[in-house]
């Protein structure tokens, strides 16, 4: 399987490590607008060094229960860092549910739309079918503000499956080839415990829709209802959760330890191509 990026080509047959960057200034407290620039700029160096295939850059927390930043502020958290990272040789996501942010994003070099909202805002299939990025679409039930309060399902398998199949059909209708298709199940987007584990479980599932998968389960809220650990402490579990979902056909994993989920794949790899 191929993934069409913008001028990347990725050959999946290998999995990829997408590193996280977050352009949030609550990370770095009082510096300003230029110290979160310059932290997540020497941040994202660190994962390529670590070895990270593509960088997820965003500027608005998803995290359950975060507020939103208006279209402006995003722009002006997330752009000086692209544009700061031009020399780079991997890919750079934009982690965006807004057309504006997306398309300026690209003109400054983002190759991949990440989209928690799988395209569905106003005028977002416009802004990615009149480019030739990839995007990634994700389900999640509810908004982050309130989608922890009651998730439910009927199936949740089933469900996700039906959602990505839609927004898959409302993405080619838009003009965006299949090659530039990535799917996510959105772990702990309006997911309980359960949920989340029935869909690590079931991933392999994801196969019948036949695009690569991409699987964020790094440090999520399920690896600490399963190991007690709090958020800092989530390390193993992050790297064990992403060689599951490896296992299970993930074909991209979102993860902010770059270094250790490497290796992690390293060793899974050794086994796989045999000799
Ligand atoms: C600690 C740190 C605890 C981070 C929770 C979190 C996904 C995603 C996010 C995902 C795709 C997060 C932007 C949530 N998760 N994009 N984004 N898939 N495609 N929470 O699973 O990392 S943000």
């Amino acid at each position: 399987m191929f993934l069409h990026c913008g001028k990347f080509q990725f050959d999946l047959s290998r999995p990829l490590v997408m590193g996280i960057v977050n352009v949030t200034p609550d990370s770095f407290s009082d510096g300003g607008q230029h110290a979160s620039t310059s932290a997540a700029i020497a941040h994202a160096r660190q994962l390529i060094a670590d070895g990270a295939d593509m960088l997820d850059i965003g500027g608005e927390s998803t995290r359950p229960g975060a507020v939103a930043v208006s279209e402006q502020q995003e722009l002006d958290r997330v752009l000086p860092v692209i544009e700061g990272l031009r020399d780079i040789s991997i890919p750079i996501s934009i982690d965006t549910y807004k057309p504006a942010v997306m398309r300026a994003a690209i003109r400054a070099g983002a190759v991949m739309v990440n989209d928690v909202n799988a395209l569905q805002a106003e005028g977002a299939l416009q802004a990615v079918a009149q480019s030739d990025v990839a995007v990634c679409l994700m389900h999640k039930q509810g908004t982050p503000q309130t989608m922890q309060q009651r998730p439910a399902y009927q199936n949740v398998m089933d469900e996700v499956t039906a959602f990505l199949r839609e927004r898959i059909a409302a993405a080619v209708a838009a003009g965006i080839a299949r090659e530039r298709l990535v799917i996510d199940p959105g772990f702990g987007f309006g997911k309980t415990v359960e949920h989340n584990l029935d869909l690590l479980r079931g991933l392999e599932s994801f196969r019948v829709l036949g695009l690569p998968v991409l699987a964020g389960l790094s440090r999520k809220s399920m690896l600490g209802a399963v190991t007690g650990r709090e958020v800092d402490e989530r390390l193993a579990a992050s790297v064990a959760a992403a060689l599951i979902a490896v296992q299970r056909g993930a074909t991209i994993v979102r993860v902010h330890d770059v270094r250790e989920t490497v290796d992690a794949l390293k060793i899974l790899e050794a086994i796989n191509s045999k000799q």
